[in-house]
């Protein structure tokens, strides 16, 4: 048996209802502090019945190992279809009681009878977030290739054709109840000359400007840039500035989306954020963690301040009800050491663990030392709310939300994986990607 069939659980004695009798005392201990901190807003209960609300969209390509272009190391058990897959994301909401969306990329998850795939998501209790287009391959039996770039491409015939595929993603997105597109382009160059970086630039914006007036008028565009890879040298879409530009260009239901992996090493992505709320145009979230470049590790996993300065930003701009404030929350991660579901639960257990941690901020106090430029105090009322053990209190959120005190530890005691290897045989589990298992 593999270390992942097993768990603490069952290798332990403990009872959940020792594990309850634990979460009551350490729940009690942390109100009891928080009670006598007196912050108007950021009592325990203020804070665990915001926790509740927080929702994150699973995406349907981080259901299965993804791997690396060196090799992939799947696991039994992980789905075959896209009908397992939304199964498996149905099981991510179950533990964290945070993941009522999935998230679907097309044609990784192309299907023929959207009223069925609708039907059968809605019987798990899962509605549709943003869809994603896909024009960074080529597919079986496509007319014109993708090598090059797509919306950039000097050829029109190509260009048309990408514009083509984002309106098929549209009509599906349509079918299933989705209210965004989101567009991340590969489109670039890896060397100096390949291509004009100004009339690349201008050829994007007209194709994502039909594409724009294509989406429902209850539907937002986003606009996802990245750094580098696979353009290693000038991609189109770099940047935040660059994204910016687009999504004011096409009109006020563009926003730009911040995946946390888009940015190269040491950029601020607080600061990021913080513009782009300013601009009325922060999309949304791929949330991820990195050490290096976009290396779609587990949220929290590496750089867990910086992910609650971001979430300090979100929080600041929904407790003063920024006008337009509605972020769109997405994972968008590659398992390839992890268990896929686990390192999916791990991840909604930080993002909740953030966003508790960001609500514990004295806000007041924070502006008072920002006016009078004390320094260490406005940067100790940050770390005060960060230092905080916030997970009872994120564990509360999900007992009372019918979920799971700690996920991982549920999903092991469960079987979960092991219920499905034994269901989910035969047949190949593919990375979306297409990474073959002897690469
Ligand atoms: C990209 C980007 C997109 C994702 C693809 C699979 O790097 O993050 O959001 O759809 O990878
Ligand atoms: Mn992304
Ligand atoms: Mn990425």
């Amino acid at each position: 048996m593999s270390a992942i069939l097993s768990g603490p659980a069952a290798s332990s004695p403990r009872s959940s209802r020792d594990a309850e009798r634990d979460h009551e005392r350490d729940y009690q201990a942390v109100a009891e502090r928080l009670e006598r901190r007196a912050v108007p807003g950021t009592s325990a209960e203020d804070v665990v019945e915001a926790v509740r609300r927080f929702a994150v969209a699973v995406p349907s390509w981080a259901l299965v190992t993804g791997g690396t272009r060196f090799g992939r190391f799947p696991g039994p058990g992980e789905p075959r279809t896209l009908a397992e897959r939304l199964e498996d994301a149905a099981a991510v909401h179950r533990f964290t009681g945070a993941a009522p969306r999935v998230s679907l990329h097309i044609p990784w998850d192309a299907h023929d009878d959207a009223a069925a795939v609708r039907s059968l998501a809605e019987s798990l209790g899962l509605g549709f977030d943003a869809m994603n287009s896909n024009t960074f391959q080529d597919q079986p039996g496509q007319r014109l290739s993708y090598k090059l770039g797509s919306f950039s491409h000097p050829d029109p015939g190509v260009r048309r054709q990408a514009i083509a595929h984002h309106l098929h993603v549209i009509e599906a997105g349509r079918a299933l109840g989705s209210q965004a597109l989101s567009v991340w382009l590969a489109d670039g160059s890896s060397y100096p000359g390949q291509i004009p970086l100004r009339g690349t630039f201008d050829r994007v914006r007209e194709c994502l400007a039909e594409v724009y007036s294509a989406i429902p008028s209850d539907w937002r565009l986003f606009i996802e840039h990245k750094p580098y890879e696979p353009a290693f040298y000038a991609p189109v879409v770099p940047d935040w500035g660059s994204s910016l530009l687009l999504a004011q260009s096409l009109g006020d239901r563009a926003q730009c989306l911040v995946d946390l992996g888009h940015h190269l090493p040491n950029t601020n992505v607080e600061l990021v954020v913080a513009r782009l709320l300013g601009a009325g145009k922060l999309a949304g979230f791929h949330f991820n963690d990195s050490k290096y470049g976009d290396d779609d590790l587990t949220a929290g996993s590496i750089k867990p301040y910086g992910l609650f300065l971001v979430f300090h930003e979100l929080v600041l701009a929904e407790r003063e009800h920024l006008p337009g404030f509605r972020p769109a929350y997405l994972i968008d991660q590659s398992h390839n050491l992890k268990d896929p579901l686990e390192d999916m639960l791990q991840t909604v257990d930080q993002l909740q663990l953030a966003y508790a941690k960001a609500w514990l901020v004295d806000h007041a106090a924070l502006a008072s030392y920002q006016e009078s430029g004390d320094v260490t105090m406005a940067e100790r009322t940050l770390k005060d709310a960060f230092e905080t053990d916030a997970r009872p209190l994120v564990a509360e959120a999900r007992r009372r939300n019918g979920a799971a005190l700690d996920p991982v530890a549920m999903f092991r005691t469960a079987g979960y994986r092991a219920a499905k290897a034994r269901e989910r045989v035969g047949g190949a589990t593919r990375s979306s990607l297409g990474v073959p298992d002897d690469a």
